[in-house]
């Protein structure tokens, strides 16, 4: 029951954060969360919850007390079986995490991402005019999810068969996050033979002599990681490079298609659309929570955790926690978003976020510059997960720009 509080004085809530009901509609418990405190205890699952902006920060900021390698999911890895290999920079702390991070960070520099930019940018070009062309399409696989599957594999350099096998693994993989409910269940049906396509997609003589998964394997030639690791960070691209950007573009569609006097300003100014790809990651946050584990006691927000407990951050409540947002729950391109967890905080902070960023921008401005209006079709339909936030349908209508 609601109300109660734990012996350490912390309030207490019943509500199930995967259940479908929520994952439907997380706002009026979002709410509920951050009203019941800094702090509170999920009591159905026995974990701590954090749903403020000021708390989630510091709990992402603080690694040592919030540690990453007792996995970032519900699952405890110091008491059970990860259900896949561990990530060897998401599961991590320092300084495991500091050796594949540096790679990556490498990998995806502002330098190697910028050099992109004409590429995606064409690319995004194309696929709107052929879109407009149509008219009316389904914006998930048409658009959101057809987009990075063409610029993102090509740039980690896989080969084009089989690509679309990226969409069901990063599903299964953020469902695995949470408990071991129908979603991960029916998320999971396939795994041996798409957790088996993924290893090998990630070798060294199935990727091209360029991109970003050779540059992976010449850091293991280097001598920065094994070349045992070196498969496993290629693994970590592969994971949270296509399905993340996949919500990421359908949340700013959605929002776009939602709020025709943003698109209208995003239209009169197309230098705007980074800003509204950022507004879009702030607005439905498509990595909704991760988890965290205690090393020690640890004060937050005035009270003492226990060690050794889960606790789970909600960078979805955070983005729009009034205590920090004016009108958090409007989609404004114009707003400052600096401050936003949606790419987490910290030494985990999404490594692959500028990437993410150009996608996002090269997409809206083809968009801003070609299109008149963008309408709903239809009804959009919610996949729900029990991390990420997306939609599995977005019917759209375009017109042209006239002139
Ligand atoms: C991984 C990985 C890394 C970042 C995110 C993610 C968000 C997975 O290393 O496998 O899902």
């Amino acid at each position: 029951m609601d109300g109660m509080v734990t012996a350490g004085g912390v309030p207490e809530l019943d509500f199930d954060p995967f259940s479908r009901g929520f994952l439907e509609d997380p706002f009026p418990d979002h709410a509920r969360l951050r009203d019941a405190g800094p702090v509170a205890w999920l009591r159905q699952y026995g974990v701590y919850a954090v749903g403020r902006h000021a708390e989630a920060r510091a709990v992402l900021q603080d690694w040592e007390a919030f540690s990453s390698a007792a996995g970032v999911g519900l699952a405890d890895f110091r008491r059970e079986k990860p259900w896949r290999l561990a990530s060897l920079v998401l599961e991590t702390d320092p300084p495991m995490h500091g050796r594949s991070r540096r790679v990556l960070s490498r990998v995806l520099s502002a330098g190697v991402v910028n050099a992109l930019r004409t590429r995606f940018q064409r690319d995004a070009d194309e696929m709107v005019v052929a879109l407009l062309a149509r008219g009316t399409f389904d914006a998930v696989p048409d658009l959101a999810e057809a987009y990075p599957l063409r610029v993102f594999p090509d740039a980690v350099g896989m080969p084009r068969e089989n690509r679309r096998y990226l969409l069901p693994y990063g599903n299964m993989v953020f469902n695995s996050f949470g408990p071991r409910n129908a979603l991960f269940e029916d998320a999971v049906l396939d795994a041996a033979r798409v957790l088996e396509w993924v290893q090998a997609q990630s070798q060294r003589e199935n990727l091209t002599a360029t991109g970003f998964g050779a540059e992976i394997h010449a850091a293991a030639d280097a001598g920065e990681l094994t070349h045992e690791e070196a498969p496993m960070v290629v693994r970590s691209l592969l994971t949270a490079g296509v399905d993340t950007t996949v919500s990421g573009l359908g949340a700013a569609l959605f929002c776009l298609a939602t709020h025709p006097e943003q698109f209208q300003a995003l239209r009169a100014d197309p230098t705007l659309a980074r800003a509204a790809f950022e507004e879009a990651v702030r607005f439905e946050t498509p990595v909704q929570t991760f988890f965290r584990t205690t090393t020690r006691p640890v004060e937050l927000g005035g009270t003492t955790l226990d060690e050794e407990r889960k606790v789970l951050v909600f960078m979805g409540a955070a983005n729009r926690d009034p205590r920090r947002w004016k009108r958090p729950d409007d989609y404004d391109i114009r707003r400052p978003t600096a401050g936003h967890v949606g790419w987490g905080v910290g030494i985990h902070a999404c490594v692959g976020m500028l990437l993410a960023r150009l996608e996002g921008e090269c997409v809206l401005t083809a968009l801003a510059q070609r299109v008149g209006s963008i309408e709903l079709a239809g009804e959009p339909v919610r996949r729900c997960n029990n991390i990420r936030r997306g939609l599995a349908s977005l019917p759209l209508r375009l017109t042209p720009r006239a002139g």
